[in-house]
């Protein structure tokens, strides 16, 4: 086994939050992602809908679930499941079985997708409120997906029901993280860990962007990884100023410098962590590196120090940008603090943190404030494009009930533990 599955009794916990927070005489319904083509014949690896994962824990495509809160308060969870024809099994093999998808989600309701229609329609017809499900993501572009297709179904079919919408519930839950769900994030940092460790020690003049991103690889997938948790961006020279650099097909020169942004998948959950190194013979930094380098440990470290509950999200971005301009100022960058504030923007120019779970950038809302259980990265960057020269430094920190824990702090940060890493 890869790794261990998430007992049951999560998903049912979750269902539950779910069910408790919808109207009573309301129905719920969400679709598992379908598979979609690429080219030819060939699909994209499968990714599960976060949402339905979360409900679940099942990595099949063609089901649908269904939550039922009736007039009386009476909660059931209903999983609508299709299983592969013989011929289709012999070369996929099959869907989970009702009694597999049963003993991994915890769902004791499970039926062929062919009486979905139906079954929904007699709960629909006794319901006052329909929940749907769209896919939900500040950052997400419309497109066509399962649950598109049932969406526009259901509108249709229920023009008169009024509609909620069941991804705004799930977003909430989901931005607070359970001890199950850190369990797999730490063990992705500890992957994570062990990837820049085995990479470190090929980090050298001539060395290929490539070769070191199959050598990360390599470490995270012998550790039970399931790969990585995105297109790792292994950056070398001036690179490092493109933010979401992905090519990786660059060689490493002698002076010069690399920026690896990376993390591992374990379970269903990931690892976003950012480094820089060096490249020289001596393993060392230069005197520019170190400056900028420790402006960015700077910034990252007062930036650590306000995350509490109770904290704003506008004012933890407010105060993180004063940080930074204060220590463009002391790098010489601009004549004034007025000039930096005005102009910041040209060295650092993307959000200082994202919520991190199931997805790399995961749901939740920073209109909120801070609470315990948010799993947030912290990550600033200073990217000096007429010097070619990009720093960014990431962490995984965990909003705890009497401030924060950093808990990818095992991973070389400071300037003399990158260095004797560099020189093991
Ligand atoms: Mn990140």
């Amino acid at each position: 086994m890869r790794h261990p599955a998430i007992n049951p009794s999560f998903y049912e916990k979750n269902r539950q939050a779910i069910l408790k927070d919808m109207q009573l005489g309301s129905v719920a319904v969400i679709a598992a992602n379908k598979n979609f083509l690429h080219n030819a014949d060939s699909i994209f690896p499968f990714m599960q809908n976060s949402d339905f994962l979360y409900l679940t824990g099942l990595h099949d495509d063609e089901c649908i679930l269904v939550l039922e809160k009736n007039k009386q308060g009476d909660m059931h969870a209903h999983l609508f499941l299709a299983q592969l024809s013989k011929k289709e099994q012999i070369w996929h093999g099959n869907r989970s079985s009702f009694e597999e998808a049963s003993k991994k989600s915890g769902l004791s309701k499970i039926r062929p997708i062919q009486e979905f229609e139906e079954t929904f329609h007699l709960l629909a017809i006794e319901a006052k409120t329909l929940y749907l499900y769209d896919h939900e993501h500040p950052h997400a572009r419309r497109y066509e997906t399962a649950g598109s297709l049932l969406l526009e179904k259901l509108l249709a079919a229920y023009p008169l029901h009024p509609k909620k919408r069941l991804a705004a519930l799930i977003h909430r839950k989901r931005m607070i993280k359970t001890e199950e769900e850190l369990w797999y994030i730490e063990k992705a940092i500890a992957i994570s860990l062990k990837g820049l460790e085995h990479v470190a020690g090929r980090l050298r003049p001539g060395a290929s962007e490539y070769a070191l991103e199959a050598e990360l690889s390599y470490a995270y997938l012998k550790e039970g990884s399931l790969g990585f948790a995105f297109q790792p961006i292994i950056a070398g020279g001036d690179k490092s100023c493109i933010l979401h650099y992905i090519k990786n097909w660059a060689v490493l020169k002698e002076g010069s410098h690399v920026l690896i942004d990376s993390g591992a998948r374990y379970g269903d959950y990931n690892a976003d962590i950012t480094r820089f190194f060096p490249i020289s013979a001596s393993g060392r930094f230069s005197a520019r590196q170190k400056a900028v380098y420790q402006a960015v440990l700077n910034v990252k470290t007062q930036a650590e120090s306000l995350l509490a509950p109770g904290l704003s999200f506008a004012t933890y971005k407010k105060k993180c940008l004063i940080f930074m301009c204060e220590q463009l100022l002391a790098l010489g960058l601009f004549k004034d603090l007025a000039a930096a504030k005005k102009e910041c923007a040209q060295y650092f120019m993307h959000g200082i943190s994202h919520f991190l779970g199931i997805d790399v950038h995961d749901v939740g809302s920073m209109q909120e404030t801070m609470q315990a259980g948010m799993l947030l990265t912290v990550e600033p960057g200073i990217y000096i494009q007429e010097e070619g020269l990009g720093i960014r430094l990431e962490d995984d920190v965990l909003v705890t009930a009497t401030g924060s824990k950093n808990l990818s702090a095992s991973i070389p940060l400071e300037i003399d533990a990158v260095e004797e890493m560099l020189n093991k």
